[in-house]
């Protein structure tokens, strides 16, 4: 890489070259969403092209997939891969167990669905990732458009019962208009400060009607490759 990096992108780069020591040739590969993953994909596809590397490429986002195929990935659907070997995706928060708050790219349905269809998890990530506790960025949800309101609405009322800080939901927006995922449905950010108790919150969440899937990724990550900005790296 010859192009002058600023920091977090040496990290984040540093991060991605390190992850690519857990592919080998003839693997299925889930290929994280977001800037560190698309590192990822650039160092992969650097290997694809110049090392003869040959993987099968299961995207987590349509802007994944669209990366993947310019890198020169061959790029295979979920369906057609089945199971995986490795995903390597990023993270908004990972703390000591591992546990991670994913979602700031709104893709986080697909991430969860790919990572946990993986024999081993890798996340890549800068430095400034790791918190002692979950919490502070703030928890993406997924949920259906019919009847967001009253969805965001009981998702409130539900947070006021349990331990944890903040208790305000807010769609998410690009601009005036609502997000929208890859599956079609909205995004909450719930900005709730620090999370007590993640695994009752999170299967809290799920069982309610028009909630698909949180960012809460609980005993699913099994590697923390860690960047940092001066090319060090860390491996959790
Ligand atoms: C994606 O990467 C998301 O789940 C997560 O929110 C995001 C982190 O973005 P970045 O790598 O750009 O910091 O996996």
């Amino acid at each position: 890489m010859s192009l002058e990096l600023s920091p977090i992108d040496k990290a984040k780069f540093a991060a991605a070259k390190k992850a690519c020591d857990y592919v080998e040739t003839g693997m299925r590969v889930g290929l994280g969403t977001g800037s560190t993953a698309a590192w990822l994909v650039r160092c992969l596809g650097e290997l694809v092209r110049e090392e003869g590397l040959r993987i099968k490429g299961v995207p987590t986002s349509f802007r994944t997939e669209e990366l993947a195929r310019e890198a020169g990935i061959e790029v295979v659907s979920l369906e057609e891969a089945r199971w995986l070997d490795v995903t390597i995706d990023g993270a908004d928060e990972y703390d000591g167990e591992l546990n991670l708050i994913k979602g700031g790219g709104g893709a986080l349905l697909y991430e969860k669905i790919v990572a946990t269809a993986s024999d081993q998890m890798i996340v890549i990530a800068d430095s400034s990732k790791h918190v002692d506790r979950l919490g502070a960025f703030p928890l993406p949800v997924e949920i259906i458009r019919f009847g967001w309101q009253t969805t965001k609405a009981l998702v409130e009322e539900t947070l006021l019962g349990m331990d944890v800080l903040g208790r305000e939901a807010t769609l998410r927006m690009t601009g005036d208009t609502p997000f929208v995922t890859d599956e079609g449905n909205f995004i909450l950010d719930l900005d709730l400060k620090r999370i007590g108790n993640a695994r009752q919150l999170s299967l809290m969440l799920n069982q309610m009607p028009g909630v698909v899937e949180n960012g809460l990724f609980l005993d699913i990550c099994d590697v923390v490759v860690v960047g940092h900005g001066d090319g060090r790296i860390e491996v959790c």
